[in-house]
């Protein structure tokens, strides 16, 4: 009381600043396997403690354990292995490629490789993403040519979106892979809309929506929320909180609702928390929501708790705002260093037999590279013709544009 009649301004801050120890002890991190499995059909009413939790699978020798392991096959959890491998060796080939100018601009997926990877895993053909654009995992893992990817980092003359997007603003029909909107947040309204449609069609396609723990304070992300609870949409609601938007730590976007899944229990959806570093719990998790709304169950949001450990892109340096080596005390690891355990521990895997897939990979992502090159980069070859700008967006071309591209020559 003693304050009243003064107010103060409150700025969260994170724990620790560049040059300070860090520190994530106010991460509770339950045992592997300790979270229970519910029902798909379950009463969100009764799961609310799922929204503070984190679903673990891996635990810390390597097994898998609890009710949401033992869905994935040896052979399918190698796959996945490569998928996240290629994504890692991908974005360090693209990362130096920005670096050497042949490309404006690139961003890593660096500790995140099993987001992405895994949920792809948990669709069916037709399912429909809305991502952002560090999900490229999601490609990756369904198979799209990485030499396409790159023609579009390069916007060269084989780019399929012919140079009118930023580079990795990737788009696949086919793959479920919906044209990405710089504007973050719009990526919500849409996936709910588009599975509102699915619905009232009566098709059997579901839709992802995907957002960053940052982009959660817009206004999009709660009207989505709104619109996917009081009509059912089949969709699942991800939620990547890797720990920083750009320089902001999570704690402003999430205010004082302690984690970002706790955002959906107003709107009566079940939500969940998520080891996102631990393949299998990703996956298994994404399944159930996907099953979820494939059996005309409603919205489920899922939170991916993560650690973004390389810069937000190659604009950005977070020696600015964080430790250096805040990511090296990330209390969940490394994805894809956890994977390769399990399957060590199961006796599918080894050292020498990682270290030979990297250098295999590795030689992929060159002869891709070197194919794309072809094509040209920013400064070299071959280019999109300028017509295409005034190409693609109008059925019939309106008599401004037709003017424009008169005065422009094309
Ligand atoms: C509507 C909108 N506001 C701001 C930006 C600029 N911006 C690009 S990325 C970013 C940070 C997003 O952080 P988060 O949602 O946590 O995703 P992350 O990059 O960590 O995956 C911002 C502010 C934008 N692209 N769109
Ligand atoms: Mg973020």
């Amino acid at each position: 009381m003693a304050d009243a009649g003064m107010l103060r301004f409150h700025v969260p801050e994170p724990e620790v600043r560049p040059g300070g120890t860090p520190d994530f002890s106010d991460v509770t991190i339950p045992k592997a396997g300790s979270v229970p499995r519910p029902g798909i059909d379950v009463d969100p009413r009764t799961i609310r403690d799922l929204a503070f939790s984190i679903i673990r699978v891996l635990n810390r020798s390597g097994e898998a354990v609890g009710p949401w392991a033992g869905l994935l096959s040896d052979d399918e959890l190698l796959e996945g292995l490569r998928h996240m491998m290629t994504l890692r060796s991908f974005d360090a080939r693209m990362q130096m490629a920005q670096r050497q100018g042949k490309t404006s601009f690139y961003m890593q997926h660096l500790g995140e490789e099993a987001v992405s990877c895994a949920f792809r895993k948990a669709l069916a053909p037709g399912d429909m993403n809305f991502p952002t654009y560090r999900q490229a995992g999601l490609l990756i893992a369904d198979g799209y040519p990485m030499v396409t990817m790159m023609n579009q980092i390069y916007s060269n003359e084989a780019d399929p979106l012919k140079g009118r997007q930023l580079p990795i603003m990737y788009s696949s029909k086919e793959h479920g892979f919906f044209s990405i909107s710089g504007n973050l947040a719009t990526q919500y309204i849409q996936a709910v809309g588009w599975a509102m449609a699915s619905a009232i069609s009566n098709d059997s396609k579901i839709a992802a929506a995907w957002i960053g723990d940052g982009s959660t304070a817009e206004s999009d992300f709660h009207s989505a929320l709104v619109f996917a609870s009081t009509y059912k949409a089949p969709v699942v609601l991800n939620v990547v909180n890797n720990q920083w938007a750009i320089s902001t730590f999570q704690g402003i976007a999430r205010g004082g609702s302690g984690t970002f899944a706790a955002r959906g229990l107003g709107f009566g959806i079940p939500s969940l928390r998520v080891d996102g570093n631990d393949y299998l719990a990703v996956h298994a998790v994404a399944k159930w929501a996907a099953e979820r709304a494939r059996n005309n169950l409603g919205p489920t949001l899922v939170e991916y708790v993560t650690y973004r450990v390389g810069a937000h892109s190659s604009s950005d340096d977070p020696s600015a705002y964080r430790p250096k080596a805040e990511s090296d005390a990330w209390p969940l690891g490394d994805p894809i260093v956890r994977l390769k355990n399990h399957l060590i521990q199961r006796g599918v895997w080894s050292d020498e037999r990682h270290t030979q897939a990297e250098a295999e990979i590795l030689e992929t992502v060159i002869a891709a590279q070197r194919e794309a090159e072809r094509h040209g980069t920013l400064h070299a070859g071959g280019k999109p013709s300028a017509r295409d700008m005034f190409e693609g967006v109008y059925a019939e071309m309106p008599p401004h544009l037709r003017r424009q591209r008169q005065q422009a020559g094309v």
